[in-house]
């Protein structure tokens, strides 16, 4: 080994593996190796989020031999601790070269070249065993491990993206869609357990005709097949002597989140424009509900999410205001502010405000009658959450009645051949081991 180089080894280490101590070893024949831990949030930037945290898997590293050194890389980029160590070599797979992280090795490359630092690739060996192990991972772990998760994403990234899925198979599709182009990757990071969806999938309105406690019970088949963390829309939580029950079992169940509607009474959906049935909780029965729903949750990485309804029933910003201050000091995590108008104007006044509170909380958005607008506008805005509350469900319902049609208009099912996913195509979505 040769002491006086200083060789820096860039890695994520969710589930150490033989691919990470091969390139360990290889590293220290060149010298002094510091590795360079990928936080969650510079992984949350191109990948999904790892299955361990960064404080665990810093003790992890810990306990292997012949690292000199661990330091947190906080960003995807490397330039910060590129420039904080002049490595005289960055070690690095060479898988790299294509697919979003290409942009990220010139830049490594660039950098070294200031002070005639090299870049040292290590052929990636396909090994079947390790691949398979990185897809099956994800459901290695328990209820906790997926109830902590919203709160590590919360933490680690700009933007936490939530879509609805209002049964099993929709719920595979958004745990395993992902969409990459150049450096960019993106994916859903929770699924949104409407009770707008679930109420129409089941024939009913959305009024809690299906009532709460089949909705849960249904959640179980969900959480069997996914693996990403689950926002149960509970309405208004029901009645304030069942709410720790709810709470306990959607917890116990392995859901990462509650949302609460501060109205009462006989609900219809935020969305319609005739609201006259509807009416607005009192903001302190509603901080009641909150304390209760705070004080029933095993763990605090169970979160609470009060959802203001003041803009959907004709109230105003200060009303919205004062409820955002009095839910969070109640303990509410985070506050969803919901809006029916099509542009974001409503929704923007309010964070411009809350932000200036000393009871600010990050911000939930759901963007269904001012779709126009950006994630990186919401971003701008204080927004940490958005959810497309209901979009699977209306994207399938057009496509499920144009095929009825057609059978109907042909006498036969031919005509739709082309339109529809073959029989194997969708056998092969449900991963069977
Ligand atoms: C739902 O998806 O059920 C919601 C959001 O509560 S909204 O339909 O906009 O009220
Ligand atoms: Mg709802």
């Amino acid at each position: 080994m040769k002491k006086n180089k200083n060789i820096y080894v860039p890695m994520g280490a969710d589930i150490i593996h033989s691919g990470h101590i091969n390139i360990i070893s290889k590293a220290k024949r060149f010298g002094n190796v510091i590795i360079g831990l990928f936080s969650d949030k510079a992984i949350a930037e191109y990948k999904r989020l790892p299955l361990i945290s960064y404080e665990k898997r810093y003790e992890m590293m810990k306990s292997i031999k012949g690292i000199k050194e661990i330091i947190k890389q906080d960003t995807w980029n490397y330039r910060k601790n590129l420039n904080l160590i002049k490595p005289d070599y960055v070690i690095h797979g060479d898988d790299w070269k294509k697919g979003v992280q290409k942009k990220r090795r010139s830049e490594v490359i660039k950098e070294l070249s200031k002070w005639g630092g090299k870049l040292i690739e290590i052929k990636y060996t396909y090994n079947p065993k390790i691949k398979n192990f990185n897809k099956k991972k994800k459901f290695f772990y328990g209820p906790e491990t997926r109830v902590s998760r919203l709160k590590r994403l919360i933490n680690s990234k700009k933007i936490v993206r939530f879509l609805e899925s209002h049964n099993p198979l929709t719920g595979i599709m958004v745990d395993q869609i992902s969409f990459s182009a150049k450096d960019k990757f993106r994916e859903f990071d929770g699924i949104w357990s409407s009770s707008l969806t679930d109420s129409v999938s089941n024939g009913k309105p959305d009024n809690q005709a299906f009532e709460i406690s089949s909705r849960i019970n249904n959640l179980n088949n969900l959480l069997e097949v996914t693996t990403k963390p689950i926002l149960f829309d509970a309405d208004n939580g029901g009645m304030k002597e069942h709410l720790p029950f709810t709470i306990r079992n959607l917890e116990r169940y392995g859901v990462s989140a509650i949302a609460i509607e501060d109205k009462t009474g006989l609900k219809s959906n935020s969305l319609f424009s005739d609201q006259s049935k509807a009416k607005q909780d009192t903001i302190k029965n509603f901080s009641e509900k909150i304390k209760i729903a705070c004080n029933s949750r095993r763990s605090t990485d169970f979160l609470i999410v009060a959802r203001i309804e003041s803009f959907i029933l004709g109230k105003d910003l200060n009303d919205a205001l004062k409820r955002a201050d009095a839910y969070s000091k109640a303990g509410a995590d985070l506050i969803l502010i919901h809006s029916k108008i099509d542009s974001p104007k409503e929704i923007f006044s309010f964070s411009r405000k809350f932000a200036k509170s000393k009871y600010f909380k990050p911000l939930v958005a759901v963007p269904s009658t001012y779709s126009k607008v950006t994630e990186e506008e919401l971003i701008k805005n204080n927004f940490k959450v958005v959810i497309y509350a209901n979009h699977l469900l209306r994207a399938a319902y057009p496509a499920m009645e144009s095929a009825a049609l057609k059978i109907l208009k042909n006498s036969r099912s031919y005509e739709l051949e082309k339109n529809i996913i073959t029989i194997k195509k969708i056998l092969n979505i449900i991963p069977n081991n």
